[in-house]
């Protein structure tokens, strides 16, 4: 017997610690997967050991299954690298150990597999696909595309295909499947010569799906095989367009694309027409009928050459996912297609999805639904990239929701990081199932080219619910607040938190800050509200609290507005940004596997921050809260009283007399602007009895005149005068033109009347002289 598996164990060492420094520099994002903790299987070197990749469970048991197509076999020493099929136990298993498993083949080359049959196992590549029933005691599928039958000893001797069904306990009788071979049909060499049954396959609750790719002169087919009934379906070939060297079967996926309740298959087809093609059957009596069809856009891209049937929007319905891994912009970056179901089979194309884009990456050289792994009701899917990074690996976690698919990924797992080692990181991927038993599924990557699995396993995540309540609007025309002699705007704002979620501590730290008027913070204006403490003025506040599970904690907060505030017409916005403190984590702990750390949900690579916000109250009539301005007035000489003209030195002031009226709703930082020559000079305003009208110069020849603060009412009137001075006038200009003008926050349709041209023209003396002081 030959050395079978040699068991290694990960070291711990420094450099992985300095490796997830660096991730956690490196990566835009960090959410649920813990890189801390990875487990790391091994296998023999060379024998592609991770180059497929199954989680499985039984009774309580968690194992890894690894395909190694170029493995020795224990159990089959004769036979020149079959390939092998390893099983790894999760708990219990510090060193790592995985073994191979016995498949009832024997240890001869060549198998008598029927009347016309026999078989040559001799690099047949056991292992190079793995497929599970999605349920407790799923039956497990391993395929051997290389796998020939020598009955005619032609002289072209081309892989068929061979499959085994391994039940649930890893252990007895295992079912062969050899889909292209029948008893006695000797020109099946010519259909099937190179069948490659198995390179994919797929396993669901009745139907064997295996991809069968050179078959017909590598036009491709796929072989349906129903366990109960234990026949296959025949393709209907007018449904495809039969090219060859098409490669249809190169992948497959099975799932409830038409309905809920019937299993539809998909296949790609990557190498079609040169940019790759993807099909979906429905299954109908015998046969397989097409239902939808999708070419990919761009040549060589291999679009096809991996799909991903996943439920993405919890609708029910599966909708579809398409690898292009040799999409090119400079070089093979990679490309994902989604599909969205719209029901009847309806596929509706819903966006690309493209990584971090990075040279030679293959994005989409694997395509995994891993279930739900944030807990947050959608189900979530992991893409490889195995030669992002020089040939590293990476796999990227995007997330479902009611809309399809977050297009920004939560999470980029590096190869390198997780183990400077790791190669091809990402080119074969499991999930679904919860290895450690927190609640939360976990996923497998095999790194094939260094001989590794690794198992990744998911972070609970915590659910915050935080409400800001604010009064619904605050009335700045009469104070709440009394500081001393001080008449304030305040009102309170009460923050409410509360966390929820799957296997968490009883007890959790949360630490935030709230911060008053964030979008005026935004724009870095001043804040028109303020939080008071130690005497000073301060628009954001931290704070610290202890939470426990399922109980709300509120805090109460006093807002000020500021005294001189302008603008009243936009919303206050307060946000309350929180983090994560100090936890206990609670029950058993195992060495093994020691239990992860919680994290906070975490949506479309936003801050993790909630906002509320509230207004200033106001009056409005109109649905848009529109103001209508109007101004009305004369340019009025005090000295000499001959009009309309005036001759220069004979007046030392002009009066602007003005009346503007509001005829709208009531209006916000409402003000009125003059703009006039350098040669005149602002002395001062006057007004009635009403206040409301306050004045300043903004530069020498422009006048800033407020009204009404905080806002000018509807229907009402402000008179008020402007005085100049215009002793320096040089008398170069034969007019003095005063441009008055004005606006508020509001929206406004008549501006017309908004606009007050106000001049007065020169009497000429007879001799120029004399214009010269
Ligand atoms: C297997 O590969 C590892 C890492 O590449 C190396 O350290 C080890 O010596 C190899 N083992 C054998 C038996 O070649
Ligand atoms: C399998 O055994 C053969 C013959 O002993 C050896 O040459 C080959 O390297 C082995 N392959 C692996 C992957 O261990
Ligand atoms: C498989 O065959 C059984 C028995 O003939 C049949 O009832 C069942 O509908 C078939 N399954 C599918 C998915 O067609
Ligand atoms: C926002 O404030 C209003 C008024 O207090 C309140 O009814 C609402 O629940 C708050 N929303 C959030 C998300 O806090
Ligand atoms: C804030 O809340 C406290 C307690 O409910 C109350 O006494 C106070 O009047 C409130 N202040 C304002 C401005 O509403
Ligand atoms: C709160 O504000 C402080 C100081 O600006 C900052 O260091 C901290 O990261 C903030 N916390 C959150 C949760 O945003
Ligand atoms: C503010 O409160 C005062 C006094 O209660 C009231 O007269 C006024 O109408 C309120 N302001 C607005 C804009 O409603
Ligand atoms: C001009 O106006 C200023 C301020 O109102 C006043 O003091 C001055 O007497 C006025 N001059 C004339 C000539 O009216
Ligand atoms: C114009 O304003 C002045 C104050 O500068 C005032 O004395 C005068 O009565 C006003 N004239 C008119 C016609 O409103
Ligand atoms: C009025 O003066 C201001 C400030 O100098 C300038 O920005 C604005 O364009 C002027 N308006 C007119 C109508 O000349
Ligand atoms: C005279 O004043 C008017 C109005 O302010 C202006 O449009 C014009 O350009 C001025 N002319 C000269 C010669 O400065
Ligand atoms: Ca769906
Ligand atoms: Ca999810
Ligand atoms: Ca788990
Ligand atoms: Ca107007």
């Amino acid at each position: 017997m030959r050395r079978g598996m040699a068991p290694l164990r990960i070291r711990k060492t420094g450099v992985h610690n300095i490796f997830y420094l660096y991730l956690s520099i490196s990566v835009a994002y960090s959410y649920n997967i813990d890189l801390e903790h990875p487990l790391v299987f091994r296998g023999p070197n060379s024998s592609f050991f991770g180059y497929s990749v199954l989680e499985h469970y039984h009774d309580n048991t968690r194992w890894v299954i690894v395909g190694a197509p170029r493995a020795n076999s224990t159990y089959s020493s004769s036979v020149h690298s079959p390939g092998a099929v390893y099983k790894c136990r999760i708990h219990s298993n510090p060193e790592r150990r995985c073994t191979e498993m016995d498949l009832g083949r024997g240890n001869k080359p060549r198998e008598s597999c029927g009347k016309t049959c026999q078989g040559d196992r001799n690099d047949e590549w056991m292992g190079v696909s793995l497929a599970r029933q999605d349920r407790a005691d799923g039956r497990i599928l391993a395929c051997a595309h290389r796998w020939k039958n020598v009955y005619y000893d032609s002289e072209h001797i081309l892989p068929h295909g061979y499959c085994s069904v391994i039940p649930p306990t890893l252990q007895g009788r295992t079912k062969p499947l050899i889909p292209c071979y029948e008893d006695y049909k000797q020109k099946y060499g010519e259909e099937h010569g190179s069948c490659q049954a198995g390179i994919a396959g797929v396993f669901t609750e009745e139907l064997v799906v295996m991809g069968a790719p050179g078959s017909y002169y590598w036009t491709g087919t796929i072989k349906v095989y129903n366990l109960s009934s234990d026949s296959f379906y025949s393709l209907n070939k007018d449904d495809v367009d039969s090219h060859r060297y098409s490669y249809l079967g190169y992948a497959v996926t099975a799932g409830h694309f038409s309905s809920p309740d019937v299993v539809d298959v998909a296949a790609g087809a990557p190498q079609h027409d040169g940019s790759g093609k993807v099909y979906i059957f429905k299954i109908d009596g015998v046969s397989l009928v097409k239902s939808f069809q999708a070419s990919g856009k761009m040549m060589g891209s291999y679009f096809g050459s991996s799909l991903c049937a996943v439920d993405l929007n919890q609708d029910g319905l599966s909708d579809l996912l398409v690898g292009a891994p040799m999409h090119s912009q400079l070089r093979d970056e990679g490309q994902v297609s989604v599909y969205l179901s719209k029901g009847n089979g309806v596929m509706e194309e819903a966006g690309v999805l493209n990584g971090d884009n990075a040279f030679n990456a293959h994005f989409g050289e694997c395509i995994t639904a891993i279930g739900d792994i944030d807990d947050d009701g959608y189900q979530d899917v992991a893409i490889g990239a195995p030669k992002e990074d020089d040939y590293g690996g990476a796999v990227y976690i995007y997330h479902g929701d009611a809309t399809g698919i977050i297009s920004k990924y939560s999470m980029k797992l590096s190869g390198r990081s997780v183990n400077p080692g790791l190669q091809m990181f990402g080119q074969s991927i499991s999930g679904t199932v919860d290895m450690d038993g927190n609640g939360y599924a976990d996923i497998t990557i095999g790194a094939f080219v260094a001989d590794s699995v690794v198992l990744l396993r998911s972070r609970p995540v915590i659910t915050v619910d935080v409400s800001i309540f604010l009064p619904v609007s605050i009335n700045i025309t009469v104070p709440q607040c009394h500081e001393g002699h001080q008449n304030l705007n305040c009102f309170n704002i009460t923050v409410c938190m509360r966390f929820r979620g799957r296997q968490l501590p009883g007890q959790i730290e949360l630490l935030y800050n709230l911060t008053a008027d964030v979008d005026k913070r935004q724009k870095s204006q001043p804040s028109r509200v303020y939080f008071a403490q130690s005497g000073s003025q301060i628009s954001q506040m931290s704070r610290q609290l202890s939470l426990a599970i399922q109980q709300e904690h509120c805090q109460r907060h006093t807002a000020y507005v500021k005294k001189d505030v302008k603008d009243v017409f936009t919303a206050i916005t307060f946000e309350v940004a929180y983090s994560l403190g100090k936890h206990v984590l609670t029950g058993h702990q195992e060495r093994d596997l020691p239990a992860l750390t919680p994290v906070l949900r975490w949506r479309k690579g936003n801050k993790i921050a909630v906002r509320n916000e509230t207004w200033f109250e106001k009056n409005c009539l109109s649905d848009d809260c529109a103001a209508d301005l109007r101004l009305h007035g004369k340019l009025l000489l005090s000295g000499l009283h001959v009009k309309p003209h005036l001759a220069l030195g004979g007046v030392k002031n002009v009066s602007l007399n003005l009346t503007i009226s509001n005829a709208g709703d009531d209006a916000y930082d409402t003000n009125i602007y003059f703009n006039f020559t350098r040669e005149v000079f602002y002395i001062n305003f006057w007004q009635k009895e009403e206040k409301g009208i306050a004045c300043g110069l903004v530069e020498l020849d422009f006048l800033k005149c407020s009204v009404g603060f905080p806002f000018m009412r509807a229907q009402t009137k402000y008179h008020f005068a402007v005085i100049f001075d215009t002793s320096q006038l040089s008398g170069k200009n034969d007019t003095l033109q005063f441009l008055v003008q004005a606006k508020s926050a509001n929206p406004e349709h008549r501006l017309s009347d908004n606009i007050l041209d106000l001049s007065v023209h020169w009497f000429m003396r007879q001799t120029p002289l004399l214009l010269v002081w």
